[in-house]
């Protein structure tokens, strides 16, 4: 704009310029157009910096959450005195009327934070840690969605922030909190062993059992998520089983490679993770 300024102010003249500066109507249009965008960006720009602080200045943050950027996927580490008191992927619950604090990490490349409902977008970057506070009025599902092109999967990196009343989110955390159900059947049981058997455990944890692997979600809990695979499924025993068999198909370079399992072993082990409640 100040460039803009200096050239119609301090131009030199030529024919062309006289002839136009005797008009003074193309004058006052193009003074006026100039006055009108300046006044406009400025307003949008004072608009922006207050929504901006409006949106961040929401208050204190009342408890923090850890989610971390993974290709394909979001960890999520609920953190209990600085420690972390469990993990999760995929889906934050958070108590309705709770300014959360999300301290927000990557794993390997770039990725953006982003539930429009909630608030702007915050980029998860290695090697920094970044926060964004999100702050829920109502109770709800607020879908967010990877922001930041993160790989071939990027676009089916979803996510879920469930803002639930008080009563129920203390119920989540608390079953959070509590190691893996024990198998009372014995088709359970079989997927129990199966899992442990398989290259699975070292890459998923089940608390409560040897199954202590980091790379993948922890799926201590897996039966109590609504999704699967960052949002690509509703999680039900038959997605579980689609999952297993080929998780390469449903998301071609996702880090989970197919395991060779027996029908009997799929069918056991999905409905040991389903159980997993
Ligand atoms: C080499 C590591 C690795 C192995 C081995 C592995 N997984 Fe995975 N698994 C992953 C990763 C990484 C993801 C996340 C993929 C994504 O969403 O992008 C995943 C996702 C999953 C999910 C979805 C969890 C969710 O909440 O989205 C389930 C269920 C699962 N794996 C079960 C299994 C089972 C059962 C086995 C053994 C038959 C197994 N995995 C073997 C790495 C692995
Ligand atoms: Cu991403």
């Amino acid at each position: 704009m100040a460039a803009l300024a200096y050239a119609v102010l301090h131009h030199r003249s030529s024919p062309i310029d006289r002839a136009a500066r005797s008009d003074r109507r193309a004058r006052f249009i193009v003074t006026s157009l100039v006055v009108a965008t300046a006044v406009i960006i400025a307003g949008l720009t004072v608009a922006s910096f207050y929504t901006t602080r409006l949106i961040d200045g929401i208050g204190e943050p009342e408890m923090t959450v850890v989610v971390r950027g993974e290709q394909w996927w979001w960890r999520v580490t609920y953190l209990q005195d600085g420690q972390s008191a469990f993990q999760t992927a995929n889906e934050i619950h958070i108590p309705v009327g709770t300014r959360v604090r999300l301290q927000l990490e990557s794993a390997d490349v770039v990725h953006s934070f982003w539930v429009p409902s909630l608030a702007g977008k915050q980029d998860l970057v290695p090697g920094r840690t970044n926060t964004l506070t999100i702050h829920a009025d109502r109770p709800g599902v607020y879908r967010g969605q990877c922001a930041e092109f993160c790989g071939l999967q990027h676009s089916h990196m979803a996510l879920l922030v469930m803002a639930d009343d008080e009563a129920s989110y203390r119920r989540w955390y608390a079953s959070q909190l509590a190691e893996s159900l024990v198998p009372d059947q014995p088709e359970l049981a079989r997927g129990k062993a199966a899992f442990l058997r398989k290259p699975c455990a070292a890459c998923h944890r089940v608390r409560g059992t040897t199954a202590d692997g980091t790379t993948g979600p922890d799926l201590t809990h897996v039966g109590s998520r609504g999704t699967i695979g960052a949002g690509l499924f509703d999680r039900t025993r038959g997605t579980l089983a689609a999952w297993i068999a080929d998780p390469q198909t449903l998301k071609p370079g996702n880090n989970m490679p197919a395991v060779p399992l027996t029908s009997d072993e799929l069918r056991s082990v999905s409905a040991y993770l389903e159980s997993l409640k």
